[in-house]
Order: C-alpha cells, then structure tokens, then sequence
C-alpha cells in the first residue's frame, strides 16, 4: 500500500526518513519536533546548528542519529492566522518540497506527522486534507511509501460535514443480518433476469468461468485505464499488481477487490460482481462496507479521501 494512515509515535517508526515539524531556528522545540530531538540524541541538534535554519514552506536534511529512521527532513509549517495569510500554500509547499528531498535521496519509505496541526495551528480536519491531497497527487507519478502519522485519537479529524454524511448514510443504510440475505436473493435474481435477457448462454458460461484476475484485466480495458493507472488509484503496489496479473488463480483480499472498484471507478453493481469473482459480497450489515458504499454512490472515487474516513471510523484502509 503506498500510502497509509497510521497511528503511531513517529519516533518509533523504522522508515528511510521521517519527517520533522520545525520551527526556523531548526534547534528543537516542542511538540513532535521535541520528542525527535529527545529520541535521536544530541548529535541531531549539533547538525541542525550546521544548517542556517530553514524557512516557511521549505525543507532541510539530516542523518537520523539513534533513531529508527535513517534520516530526518525538517520542514518548518506555516503558523495558522485564521487561513488567509496563505497558510494553505505554504502547508502544500511543506509536504512537497519534503517529498521532493525524499526522491532526491531515493527513500522508499517517509512517515510524516500532521505538519502544523499542534503548536501551529492549523484546524486538524483542514490540515489532514492538504496533506491528502498533496500526497495523492504526488503519488501519481512516484514510487514511495508513504505513512501519514497520526499521533493521538483527537488528532485525526474528518470535516464535519463529510463525518455527518457518512455517519448518516451508515444509520440510514444499516440492516440486520437477516435482511441481507433476501437482499442477497433478489439481487442474485436480478442478475439472472438479466444474463438471460440480455447475454448469450455462451457470454454468460465463459464469464461465469472468469477468475478475478482475468475478470480485472478485462475490466481495465474495458474502462480504458492503463495498469498503472489502475494500481495507482487502487493505492497498490507494482509488485502486488504483477502478481495478480501473472497468477490467473490469485486470491485476492477483500480489500484489495474493492480498492481495484475504487480504482476503476465502478458501480455498486460492478462492484458486487468484481467481490463476486474473488468469493467476496458487499454487506450492509458492516460499516467497512456502509463507508465503501457511500463513496462509490457520491461517485467519489479517490482512494485516499475513502482511506481517511475509514480510518476516522476506525476501519481497515483499501489498498493492503
Ligand atoms: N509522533 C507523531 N506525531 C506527533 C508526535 C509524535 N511523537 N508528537 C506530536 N505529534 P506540533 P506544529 C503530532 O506541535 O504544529 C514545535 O515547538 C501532534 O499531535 O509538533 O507544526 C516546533 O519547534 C500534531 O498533530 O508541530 C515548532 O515551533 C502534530 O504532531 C512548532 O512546535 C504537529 O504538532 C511546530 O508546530
């Protein structure tokens, strides 16, 4: 998964780099930026004396010392003053001038605390979103494992709004166990009314007979997405990806079927077909699923935004 929110002491995180909220001076402080200078030891502060200080937006290196992490990237966040003094822009600057040190140095692993979010300012719920959507864009066209630390159960917020609908949704939608199953029944009929209406005995045969690694290459195709676009908006590896396409009998995890429905941008019956071929089902009797549910009927198909109101509900995220 290239990208995961964790819980986590940043400190303790084994990562080629982890990332330091700093402030100018780059001589320690409060906050995250305290415990890593605690945790790595005084040679991190007789280095970061080397550096000049850094400023607002911008990034600086060091070696990581007695940490875990081989190196620390400090980056110094804006101070919120109620969002208008371009505290947005500067945050984005923050992650990606970050990101760009770490592709520079060939990292495959960086762990970021929620920059700004303490001591700074910065609302949580906002500050989670830059982070998102700066680490999602970027994930695009790198190849990088990305963590977004989360340090404490207040810390991570999702927009009021987007936590109402989704708490809404899940109350609305909820059923018992027993009602799934007749759920279950007139959908099974539903599709049978249509094999038969609509396909040839032969389609219907040979697609019955589809594994889900081949029912997955030809849904790509035929939704016109190349590989990579796929595995990247399914927040899967390239590795994991080859295997899937190479083994024809691969069992896939929940999921990951359902992170590959993200990715592909199918409907709730597309999705139920593409479970269907791994021996999986969509239940409205989970919240996992109720979450997934909501998103695809938003047609909000960004893996990243689902992954963070999963965690927020304290769900497994898509993409494993
Ligand atoms: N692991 C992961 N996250 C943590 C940890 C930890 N060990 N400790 C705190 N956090 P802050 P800022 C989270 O205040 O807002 C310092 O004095 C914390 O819950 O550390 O950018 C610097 O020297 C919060 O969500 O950084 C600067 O002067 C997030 O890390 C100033 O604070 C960031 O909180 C920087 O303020």
């Amino acid at each position: 998964m290239p990208f995961e929110i964790i819980r986590a002491d940043i400190t303790q995180l084994k990562a080629d780099a982890i990332v330091n909220a700093a402030n100018h001076s780059l001589l320690g402080g409060g906050g995250v930026d305290g415990a890593i200078h605690k945790a790595a030891g005084p040679g991190l502060l007789d280095e970061c004396k080397t550096l000049g200080g850094c400023k607002t937006g911008e990034s600086k290196i060091t070696k990581g010392y007695n940490l875990s992490a081989e190196y620390v990237i400090h980056t110094v966040g804006p101070v919120w003053e109620g969002g208008t003094k371009g505290e947005e822009k500067l945050l984005r600057a923050c992650y990606r001038s970050t990101l760009e040190l770490a592709v520079d140095h060939n990292f495959e692993s960086i762990a970021f605390p929620l920059i700004s979010s303490g001591v700074f300012g910065y609302p949580k719920d906002q500050a989670i979103q830059v982070a998102i959507s700066v680490i999602s864009e970027f994930l695009m066209d790198h190849d990088l494992m990305i963590y977004l630390v989360v340090y404490d159960q207040k810390a991570f917020v999702l927009s009021e709004k987007l936590f109402a609908s989704v708490k809404a949704f899940i109350s609305d939608n909820y059923v018992e166990e027993h009602h799934i199953a007749n759920e279950n029944r007139d959908y099974e009929m539903e599709v049978c009314y249509y094999s038969k209406s609509m396909r040839s005995l032969d389609d219907v045969l040979e697609e019955l007979q589809e594994t889900f690694s081949e029912h997955l290459i030809r849904m790509i195709d035929l939704k016109g997405k190349t590989d990579v676009e796929t595995y990247k908006r399914a927040n899967v590896d390239r590795k994991l990806f080859s295997k899937i396409r190479s083994d024809k009998f691969y069992r896939p995890s929940r999921t990951t079927v359902i992170a590959f429905s993200i990715a592909l941008e199918l409907n709730l019956d597309e999705t139920k077909d593409l479970l269907e071929k791994a021996g999986f089902a969509l239940s409205r009797s989970s919240k996992f699923d109720l979450i997934v549910e909501y998103f695809i009927s938003e047609e909000n198909y960004n893996i990243h935004e689902i992954n963070e109101a999963l965690f927020a509900f304290d769900q497994a995220l898509l993409g494993v």
